[in-house]
């Protein structure tokens, strides 16, 4: 056990588990037209049989007792009454019944795509110990895009990337397929993820020349059966660096003839090309600002090109520009008035927050407020501020913060993605990807956990963290309901913890310089204000925190009136958002009875308790869980817990120094004074 086999590991089941299922199990039965995505959804069946019940199962033209009837309407068997309408184009539905008298599963969906779909559910069904007898499930995706963003480079290197190498090797590409690209996409699909960005969204141009269009079209080939479209990140001065054009102007004849061109060329090569994601005028990459132009005008010469093959362009609105007064409202800025003046085929895709993936953020304030414009949400699924794929935390309740979180507008985040907010019918949603080339795929066993949340979020944003937490400890470690349930108690946990111990209170962006690896509160010496932990947490005598109030920067004017009414007064904030809406003293009093400089203590050794108390709670599943993968978690928890206990000190003895108060009484001193933070380094952490 290494952790390769993600979720559909299909081990044995126990003797009469076995039993039941081979009973449910006993041939599949096609009532659908030939295709390979039905063919993938055949394969998956019977290897999961196989390994789950220990006997191979064939295939049957005939209706037998005991069959797995795959159909679709056309060539669904008599006496099928299902409600095709309501599973659309992906949908599915599981339904045990008697159909000409035998006793059958029904495995149904409209399309082919929609039943490789509906075979990873019975699968998930029989993993997570659903009564086989008494199936009825149905469901169909609410959004309509599900794509992971690969920030992977060229030369393999994944920017942000805590999992060893890019899967994509480009140099033997088209020539040689990795049986792992299977495995990715079947893994993808069993999640309905629906679509890939091969490449960075600091983008290379390079990767839109023939000699990677045909590498990304073998990959595209190796997905298409999986439902999973390739997409490219797009350097916007590709016409520039390719095309020995002067300009990348968005509205200059040429460069929109070059774009044409461009997408003609890979639609050639990729008849289903999803499309191009766009970072411009952002964090250096170039973009339509550098021709006085804004991001409707780049966005919609992109979408002008890529229209005509039904192509969409996913811009991005992560961008703040050199004024800093408040970095958290640069997005909004920009991208609000544009609301309405984007082409039908373009998405605005927006991070979580409006920071940057921090352990915790408001939603972002562009959700709700830009209704006559498609929004993507853009989650990170890496943990590049959350402790690398070292530290173990389930962003499932991160995910289903934001999507429950009330805009104010009339729904939720979820009803903004999912597009019944505003009536929107291009929807997407991206997780920011946690895969590479280590066996386990994400670097750790838990992160995997990650990847499957985001999936099953992003095709029901509506499912709770908790319940897909269960599912995936079911199907990755063990369905005992007692080992099950103690795994994700430890999951559902985990999140808040590292919140506690590196970041509290609703504080953010104390990571260390460029990695973001470890606490480094007291940095204020980087070229740009807004890249200073300083700049974030304002500590001084006088208190802590950044005044986003109308007293302050008004960054809560962003939200609706209501959301904006209750986060401007620190007694109506939350607490787990207080410092990032509030400037407050040391003594202010919290609601738990302590004054807000005994709270930050009290919570940054909440946090290191909780990683203690994960390590006892994963020492005592040892039992109940293989040898191998529960000696890798025990030594990143062991990690953990020593850097959890770091991140304390180090900030203690930070804010302590901009406090000037002594610990409340019993509290711990840190072990070392704060020079020794100070000068802890590392030259050499990954992912940058
Ligand atoms: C930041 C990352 C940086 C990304 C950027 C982005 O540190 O590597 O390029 O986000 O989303 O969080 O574009």
């Amino acid at each position: 056990e290494d952790g390769y086999d993600l979720w559909l590991r299909y081990r044995p089941l126990d003797g009469a588990a076995q039993a039941r299922l081979h009973a449910q199990a006993r041939a599949v039965v096609l009532a659908a037209p030939a295709s390979p995505s039905l063919d993938a959804a055949v394969a998956e069946l019977r290897r999961g049989v196989a390994g789950m019940a220990g006997r191979e199962i064939a295939v049957s033209t005939r209706l037998v007792p005991g069959a797995l009837v795959l159909a679709t309407p056309g060539q669904a068997p008599a006496g099928l009454v299902l409600p095709w309408a309501d599973l659309g184009r992906e949908g599915w539905l599981l339904r045990r019944q008697t159909l000409q008298g035998r006793d059958v599963t029904v495995i149904a969906a409209n399309s082919d795509i929609g039943l490789l779909y509906g075979s990873f559910a019975w699968l998930r069904a029989v993993q997570t110990g659903a009564d086989l007898a008494r199936l009825d499930q149905r469901s169909a995706p609410k959004v309509g895009l599900r794509l992971l963003n690969h920030w992977d480079n060229l030369d393999r290197h994944v920017e942000r990337g805590y999992a060893g190498a890019s899967l994509w090797d480009w140099w033997k590409l088209p020539d040689l397929l990795d049986p792992r690209y299977v495995d990715y996409a079947r893994a993808n699909a069993s999640l309905g993820i629906n679509g890939a960005v091969l490449n960075n969204v600091n983008a290379k141009a390079d990767s839109l020349t023939a000699p990677f269009l045909a590498k990304a079209a073998a990959l595209a080939g190796v997905f298409r059966p999986y439902g999973i479209k390739v997409y490219l990140s797009a350097r916007f001065s590709a016409p520039v660096e390719l095309g020995g054009l002067k300009t990348a102007d968005p509205l200059d004849p040429a460069v929109r003839a070059w774009w044409k061109a461009k997408a003609d060329e890979i639609y050639a090569v990729i008849p289903d090309f999803g499309g191009f994601l766009v970072k411009a005028n952002s964090e250096g990459q170039p973009g339509p600002q550098d021709y006085g132009r804004n991001h409707a005008d780049g966005a919609n010469m992109l979408a002008e090109a890529l229209g005509p093959h039904g192509g969409v362009v996913m811009w991005r609105a992560f961008v703040y520009a050199a004024d800093a007064s408040d970095r958290a409202k640069q997005g909004y800025v920009e991208f609000q008035p544009l609301d309405g003046k984007f082409a039908p085929n373009v998405i605005v895709q927006v991070k979580n927050g409006p920071i940057d993936f921090q352990p915790r953020e408001p939603f972002h304030p562009l959700f709700g407020a830009m209704p006559h414009t498609p929004l993507a949400l853009e989650v990170q699924i890496t943990k590049e501020y959350l402790g690398f794929s070292t530290h173990l935390a389930y962003l499932g309740p991160l995910f289903a913060e934001v999507l429950q979180a009330d805009t104010g507008h009339g729904g939720k985040v979820a009803r903004v993605v999912d597009g019944s907010l505003h009536g929107q019918r291009l929807t997407a949603m991206a997780g920011v990807a946690n895969i590479g080339t280590d066996r386990n795929w994400s670097g750790s066993q838990f992160d995997q956990a990650n990847w499957y949340a985001f999936g099953r979020l992003a095709w029901d944003p509506d499912l709770g963290a908790a319940d897909v937490a269960r599912d995936w400890a079911a199907q990755t470690f063990t369905a005992r309901p007692a080992a099950r349930d103690a795994i994700v108690a430890l999951m559902m946990g985990s999140r808040e913890a590292v919140v506690d111990y590196m970041t509290p209170l609703g504080l953010h962006h104390l990571m260390g310089t460029g990695h973001h690896y470890g606490p480094a509160p007291w940095v204020d010496n980087l070229e740009r204000a807004d890249w200073n932990p300083v700049y974030f947490h304002r500590a001084g005598r006088d208190g802590i925190g950044f005044d986003r109030s109308p007293a302050g920067s008004n960054g809560v004017a962003q939200y609706a009136p209501s959301v904006a009414r209750l986060w401007s007064d620190p007694r109506t904030t939350p607490p787990e958002l207080l410092l990032w809406f509030h400037h407050l003293p040391w003594d202010y009093a919290m609601p738990s009875g302590r004054s807000l400089w005994g709270e930050l203590v009290a919570r940054y050794d909440r946090g290191v308790a909780t990683v203690d108390d994960m390590r006892r709670r994963w020492d005592a599943l040892k039992p109940e869980i293989d040898a191998a993968r529960h000696a890798e978690v025990a030594a990143y928890l062991a990690v953990q817990a020593h850097e959890a206990q770091w991140w304390r000190d180090a900030c203690i003895a930070y804010f302590q120094s901009m406090s000037g108060l002594p610990l409340p009484a019993g509290v711990r001193p840190p072990a070392l004074d704060l020079a020794a933070y100070k000068a802890r380094q590392f030259a050499f952490a990954p992912g940058r």
